[in-house]
């Protein structure tokens, strides 16, 4: 029997114990058998593919080459103040320039699932119109160095960088305009590389986009306005019907969703009051995309508090329904949530605010380098099983799922690449999925870590490091963190030499 070690510290993980410790008994949960040893068994594989997940606007770099128009995020990043340090994403991890290094270190590791998303401004650097055939060029050289590799891609149509063209001529996601656009760009992709990849997704996390972009203004376009931001909700969800409607004429047998992010809503406390609170947390967060798309409605919950909410039609609703193949979810943490008539959050008037500590000053779980951050494994077992009981989805495929290592960006190297707090958080997600497989019947098939590399992490530029390889952005050299070796022996995808480097070392 062998083991995967380097695992010390946390004790947060001793099935039901921990549930307890917690503090919250789940009544929709089996008692869980204690686990014997923290160490996850390498020899038993966890019951899901391994994949590792990227985007374009966080890696790709070369924002300016070969005819890529400007993003939002190209025009955001100017702005002074906007981004830690000033840090922008004109070079990012130049993967547009080192992809085969980074696929052949994939190859090495044995990782065999990839998540990439497609620039649209390298498509269309107008939004629309005119084709960059250059931009198409590129993501055919990746796709195919990627199945030369024996990687199978799954790809993102948008994860964030819309063409600022757009932004500037009718004010993006907050017009319907944009609806019958993203058809037309997801048309011309579909066309050209469809036949690279059978799992794609059309959106990577609208409430993030449109919440933080249109609602609240701390990513690109960085506007200040709930209304817009439901409005882009709205267009979001039109916009993956017109493209899933294309998608199923186009690729039959491929499959197609949506990445939606939600964080697990705990009640602060035992009362009715917060229990109702957190489960409309989670129906703010996910529901509002999630419930259209398998309901054709809103959840009751937002169309009672948001009077700015456009209406899905029965038109609408019925292209909605059934418009995904497979649950993609991300998913990071876990907020407490309290009842509270009148509060108004990140999504408009809701009646409920979060909070990740306790009135005692106890944290939810153990802090990482993004303040919104906090280890909370068990909320993961919580929240596949919510998604599990409310849309009985054939699949779930988690999409996203990770950590940026408290104080890693000013640790020397050698310590940054003994990322303990990263190696022990996949090891106990990983466990309490691998739980909510075993124990809980959830059919989730796929668990993609983010991220590959560190990368440029939105608003707080590179000061954030989520990946399991580090770069120095310096060199752009590749080290291998603990965590890559970790994931990918743990997944038994490959037999990893221990003086094995990176290709580009
Ligand atoms: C996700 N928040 O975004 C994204 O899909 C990735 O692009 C990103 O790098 C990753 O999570 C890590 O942050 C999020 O403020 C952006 O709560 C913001 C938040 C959460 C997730």
């Amino acid at each position: 029997m062998c083991f995967v070690h380097a695992v010390t510290g946390s004790t947060r993980f001793q099935g039901g114990a921990l549930l307890q410790d917690g503090g919250f008994i789940n009544p929709t949960l089996q008692a869980v058998p204690k686990r014997e040893a923290l160490e996850i068994e390498a020899d038993q594989t966890p019951p899901f593919y391994l994949g590792m997940a990227t985007a374009a606007p966080q890696i790709e770099g070369a924002n300016a080459t070969d005819g890529r128009g400007p993003s939002i995020w190209d025009i955001y990043e100017g702005i002074p103040g906007k981004i830690e340090n000033g840090d922008t994403s004109a070079v990012a991890d130049d993967f547009y320039h080192r992809y085969l290094d980074d696929i052949g270190a994939m190859r090495l590791l044995g990782v065999k699932r990839f998540r990439m998303s497609i620039a649209w401004p390298r498509i269309l650097p107008n939004g629309d119109g005119q084709i960059n055939q250059k931009g198409l060029d590129f993501y055919s050289r990746v796709l195919e160095a990627l199945l030369v590799a024996g990687i199978e891609p799954h790809i993102t149509l948008y994860h964030w960088d819309l063409p600022q063209a757009l932004q500037d001529r009718f004010g993006g996601w907050n017009s319907a305009q944009i609806v019958p656009v993203f058809a037309q760009y997801a048309s011309v992709v579909f066309n050209a590389l469809g036949n690279y990849a059978s799992h794609w997704t059309t959106f990577n996390e609208p409430w993030t986009f449109c919440f933080l972009g249109y609602g609240q203004g701390s990513g690109a376009p960085g506007l200040n306005d709930k209304a817009q931001a439901w409005n882009c909700v709205y267009n979001v969800l039109q916009a993956h019907a017109a493209a899933v409607k294309q998608f199923r004429a186009l690729m039959p047998g491929a499959k197609i969703s949506m990445n939606l992010n939600c964080d697990w809503g705990q009640p602060l406390s035992g009362s009715q009051a917060d229990a109702d609170a957190a489960q409309r947390k989670i129906e703010f967060m996910l529901g509002a995309f999630a419930d259209p798309i398998f309901f054709g409605d809103f959840p009751a919950s937002v169309k009672q508090r948001i009077s700015y909410l456009p209406q899905i039609t029965s038109q609408m609703a019925a292209d909605l329904k059934g418009s995904i193949d497979y649950f993609a979810l991300n998913h990071y943490t876990s907020t407490y949530v309290i009842g509270q008539q009148g509060a108004v959050g990140l999504q408009g008037p809701c009646d409920y605010i979060e909070t990740q500590v306790t009135p005692d000053s106890h944290l939810i779980g153990d802090e990482a380098d993004s303040d919104w951050l906090k280890v909370t494994p068990w909320g993961f077992r919580l929240m596949l099983n919510w998604v599990n009981n409310r849309y009985h989805p054939s699949e779930i495929v988690v999409t996203e799922n990770g950590i940026s290592m408290k104080g890693e960006n000013d640790m020397p190297l050698a310590q940054a690449l003994e990322d303990t707090q990263q190696v022990n958080f996949y090891r106990d997600y990983i466990a309490a999925a691998t739980d909510a497989v075993k124990y809980d019947k959830v059919p989730m098939t796929g668990y993609f870590a983010w991220s590959l590399l560190d990368n440029f992490e939105w608003g707080s530029g590179y000061s954030k490091r989520f990946g399991v390889v580090h770069v120095d952005y310096r060199t752009q050299q590749r080290f291998y963190k603990a965590s890559a070796k970790f994931l990918t022996q743990l997944f038994n995808t490959t037999v990893l030499d221990p003086t094995f480097t990176y290709p580009s070392d």
